[in-house]
């Protein structure tokens, strides 16, 4: 009877081992270019980044609110002890939580890729891992591994899967800037230390990485980041990135995972530091960056759910920012922070519906696109593609009078919700002055085709 047990256990550990997702030898991966890696990600544009972990239940407060954004910050900005916050995680238990509508809402919205937080600052971590119960299933009620639903979803309904992981974590002890009380010391003081952090890199970090890159299948983006504190090194961010593509070839992981990020501005274009794409965050660059580069941005002040932020960008302030991202080369990753029932606020919820009505029209000026080659015009974005110009119209001449750039060598210009009409210009000294329809198609923004000669 033993023997018969016994080979009923190996032979479903045999069958586990297939069914993890990725097995440890990628040998059967074509490893791709580095252009080639990087294609889908320069033509997909737009993205949902998603902030959710315990900080949903607090939403920002705790008798005071947190002035301004940062909601996932409640641990440190609410000053909660370490043994305080973890009552949190203990109670997560998001029963609205559902992958299908959270992956439709983004891909009915234009976006083709998703970036959820797997573990944040707070160091609680959104999937099953085997190196801590600080996670959702050994802690939270719910018990659902969050980041397998949201990957399958994703692969079922045809759009990317990324993980944003934070190298920073204030529960860990070896990861602590400052061993208890102040596990954020190393934020502002980067004389602050921890000297077993080497340790938290090796026996913890580099093994929950290796956990996301082996469980779930295709990760497509690692987007790290609390690359800042000084524990960090940049030879640990350059043996992560490497690490990284030995698990999945062709994962794509952005500057974060080195030191090369520079504040907000997220591009230092001088060093020499690991990562694919620069990470701009709540800004978008002047002018075009000669790198891949991604702005993400809240949608109203926070990244985590804080219901008392009301400060919302408009649809067409969020439609006119996708498209000057676009018209400078970059792509546009815009954040959403569910609440702690794993809803996303009904004013997201808008702001995704009027996005996907504009890039259902208009997408074929967007994706695919690349960086204008014209200086930008007073009255909006020009980007281009096969070949064909894409004038984006955020201001509509009252005279509908428009004068485009006299590098433009127009052949015919058209609407493009409205092609079976041609646009009449004539050219004078500075450009070619098109007669536009008194009425704008769109309220946000309103795209011309260009052909050219
Ligand atoms: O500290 C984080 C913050 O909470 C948020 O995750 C943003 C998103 O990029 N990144 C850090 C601040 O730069």
């Amino acid at each position: 009877m033993k023997s018969l047990k016994k080979s009923i256990v190996v032979i479903l550990i045999f069958m586990t081992a297939l069914n993890t997702g990725y097995s440890q030898n990628t040998s059967h991966i074509k490893k791709l270019s580095d252009d080639e890696r990087m294609e889908w990600w320069r033509d997909a544009k737009f993205g949902l980044f998603i902030h959710w972990g315990a900080y949903s239940i607090i939403g920002g407060e705790r008798g005071e609110r947190i002035a301004g954004g940062g909601a996932e910050w409640a641990m440190d900005k609410l000053d909660f002890t370490i043994e305080e916050y973890e009552k949190f995680p203990k109670m997560f238990d998001p029963q609205l939580f559902n992958a299908d509508d959270w992956v439709k809402m983004a891909k009915d919205a234009g976006m083709k890729y998703i970036v959820i937080t797997s573990k944040h600052h707070d160091g609680f971590c959104l999937w099953d891992s085997e190196v801590t119960d600080y996670d959702i299933m050994d802690t939270a009620p719910i018990k659902r591994d969050i980041i397998k639903e949201l990957a399958e979803a994703s692969r079922k309904q045809g759009i990317k899967f990324g993980v944003y992981h934070s190298i920073v974590d204030w529960h860990h002890p070896q990861a602590q800037g400052n061993l208890f009380p102040n596990y954020n010391a190393g934020q502002k003081d980067q004389t602050v230390v921890n000297p077993e952090f080497p340790e938290y890199y090796k026996n913890y970090l580099k093994p929950q990485v290796k956990e996301l890159l082996t469980n779930y299948g295709d990760i497509d983006v690692v987007w790290f980041d609390g690359d800042w504190i000084a524990d960090y090194t940049t030879e640990m961010g350059k043996e992560m990135y490497s690490y990284i593509r030995e698990l999945q070839p062709n994962t794509i992981i952005n500057n974060r995972v080195d030191k090369g990020r520079k504040g907000m501005e997220g591009m230092d274009m001088e060093g020499n530091f690991a990562g694919d794409f620069g990470t701009p965050e709540q800004e978008i660059p002047a002018t075009g960056i000669d790198s891949d580069w991604e702005a993400c941005m809240t949608m109203n002040g926070t990244w985590g759910y804080k219901p008392d932020d009301t400060k919302w960008k408009s649809s067409e302030d969020l439609i006119q920012k996708l498209v000057d991202i676009v018209s400078k080369g970059g792509n546009f990753l815009l954040n959403i922070g569910p609440d702690g029932f794993g809803r996303f606020p009904a004013q997201s919820i808008r702001r995704l519906k009027a996005m996907g009505d504009w890039t259902d029209a208009n997408g074929n000026a967007i994706y695919g696109a690349t960086a204008s080659p014209y200086d930008m015009p007073e009255w909006g974005r020009y980007t281009k593609k096969d070949g064909v110009v894409y004038a984006h119209v955020f201001d509509w001449p009252e005279d509908g009078q428009l004068v485009i750039n006299k590098n433009i060598k127009l052949k015919k210009a058209t609407l493009l919700l409205a092609p079976q009409t041609e646009i009449s210009s004539n050219k004078i000294a500075n450009g070619t002055v098109l007669q536009l329809p008194k009425e704008a198609p769109d309220q946000s923004v309103s795209v011309i085709k260009l052909e050219l000669r």
